[in-house]
């Protein structure tokens, strides 16, 4: 019967059409996620990952050809916003991008490769309990950057450099839980207040030169301005005062201002995760007429960093038989992690790397390594990071599985550096050990 096709096709049209520009509270964004998952069904995925002191669902959005489970080759990307409740524009364009995302699989021939690609999970709030304590619009600081137990949730995580003493708010330990169980290969974590992509270190790396360096910075000042170059004006660098400029539109966190138990440092140095933070508005929390302007000037901007993904190589690490090697560390030479990245437990691993001749390490601790040469290709316009595999000539070795160290090491290694480079090396190995054995 006629009736039913014309109301489901209104409830189709109506979700999509449903977006206005304003801003939704928990019930709102709730009702908005879950028809974009009914009418979305074979694209999306969602899910909570937590719930935040006050009890509201932490909601996940996953999008993508098989958004319910990781594919091999597949890599997992992930935006967050609204870490500080009182930061709002991040949470609207979020929404913004889920319904762009939605709405032009199978008719944009970009997005669909780039949904067929990549899985991409998208947080529009990691503090809800702010936001609804933020009542109403307000450029500046208010009370809803915390959440309920007045804790700021980018100063909440293990620190690279510090102990850091902050009690873990159910919000981070939320987000932990959730870097652990997928393998996130590239994200950002969305702000307000500034008009800027800031990169790791957050914190400082020994000796004090304005900059706290990562083994990785050519690759973090490529994501930071991909982003600023694709976003209406951040590129310009004008910041949101005169006293404050930023050459074009990217900082390192640490030359900007130094915090501890930062979010991003915590995905690079634990989550073997890219991340960098984004501040997108000058005004924290600005009136709704203006988040129209806010969605056109970051929409691109958001759709070409999300494609950095397939920036480097990737590959699996599998013994004689083609058993996958859980655990085996695998990193470009000359860019050690303090906690090594290792494979994952279909043996794969993701190295971001910008074109170039690298040589790729992959270690079963313990046993041996094996050296390979790789020519990367600029090729993020192929969604797909170029592809190297690694056969060892065993069968059935193992590597255990290992926790990071929780003590701060980069600290130890610039030391060692500064020193003499066969130091460093045997203190990367003892770190190893350490990680393997403890
Ligand atoms: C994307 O995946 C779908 C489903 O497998 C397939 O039908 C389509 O051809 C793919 N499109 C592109 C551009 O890769
Ligand atoms: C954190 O705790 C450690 C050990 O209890 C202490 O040495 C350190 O000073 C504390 N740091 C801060 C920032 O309070
Ligand atoms: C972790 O993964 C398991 C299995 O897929 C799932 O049941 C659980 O909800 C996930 N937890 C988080 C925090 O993502
Ligand atoms: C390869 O990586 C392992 C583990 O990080 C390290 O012990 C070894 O020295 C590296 N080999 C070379 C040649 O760099
Ligand atoms: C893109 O992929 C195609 C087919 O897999 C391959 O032939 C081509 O060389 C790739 N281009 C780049 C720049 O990697
Ligand atoms: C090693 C170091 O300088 N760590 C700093 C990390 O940030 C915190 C907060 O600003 C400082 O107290 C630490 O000194
Ligand atoms: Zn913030």
């Amino acid at each position: 019967p006629p009736l039913p096709d014309v109301v489901g096709i209104f409830c189709l049209f109506s979700v999509a059409a449903a977006l206005d520009f304003k801003y939704h509270h928990t019930e709102e964004l709730e009702a908005y996620l879950k028809g974009v998952h009914a009418a979305y069904p074979s694209l999306t995925h969602l899910h909570s990952i937590g719930r935040s002191v006050e009890g509201r669902d932490l909601w996940v959005l996953v999008l993508g050809r098989f958004p319910t489970h990781h594919k091999i080759g597949i890599p997992e990307f992930k935006y967050v916003a609204n870490m500080h409740g009182d930061e709002t524009v991040g949470r609207e364009i979020l929404l913004h991008l889920i319904d762009f995302l939605v709405t032009s699989y199978r008719r944009d021939p970009v997005i669909t490769r780039l949904l067929n690609n990549t899985r991409i999970h998208i947080m529009p709030t990691m503090n809800p309990d702010g936001f609804e304590a933020t009542k109403v619009p307000d450029c500046y600081y208010t009370r809803g950057r915390y959440n309920k137990n007045g804790e700021d949730l980018n100063r909440n995580f293990p620190d690279a450099f510090e102990n850091n003493n902050a009690s873990i708010q159910p919000e981070t330990q939320a987000v932990m839980n959730w870097i652990k169980n997928e393998t996130f290969v590239l994200s950002a974590n969305l702000h307000g207040g500034a008009l800027v992509a800031s990169y790791t270190f957050d914190n400082v790396t020994g000796s004090l030169k304005g900059y706290s360096r990562s083994p990785d910075d050519d690759v973090f000042i490529h994501l930071a301005k991909t982003y600023s170059f694709n976003h209406a004006s951040m590129y310009k660098g004008m910041g949101c005062d005169s006293r404050q400029t930023f050459p074009e539109g990217i900082t390192n966190g640490y030359s900007w201002y130094q915090l501890e138990g930062g979010m991003q440092d915590y995905n690079y140095v634990w989550g073997q995760c890219f991340e960098i933070t984004l501040e997108l508005s000058c005004c924290k929390y600005p009136l709704a007429d203006q988040l129209e302007k806010f969605w056109r000037d970051n929409k691109a901007a958001l759709i070409e960093y999300i494609k950095q993904v397939h920036l480097g190589v990737k590959g699996q690490v599998t013994d004689r038989n083609g058993n996958p090697i859980p655990n085996a560390i695998v990193e470009a030479k000359g860019r050690p992690h303090v906690c090594p990245y290792r494979t994952n437990e279909h043996g794969e691993y993701f190295l971001l790397l910008l074109p170039g001749t690298y040589v790729i390490n992959a270690t079963v601790p313990g046993f041996k390594s094996m050296l390979k040469t790789v020519e990367i290709p600029d090729n993020t316009g192929n969604f797909s990071a170029l592809k190297q595999d690694f056969s060892f000539s065993e069968v059935s070795i193992r590597s255990r599985a290992a926790s990071c160290p929780k003590t701060p090491l980069y600290q130890d290694l610039e030391r060692a550096s500064a020193a003499t480079k066969p130091t460093l090396h045997i203190l990367v190995l003892m770190t190893v050990m350490l990680v393997i054995f403890k």
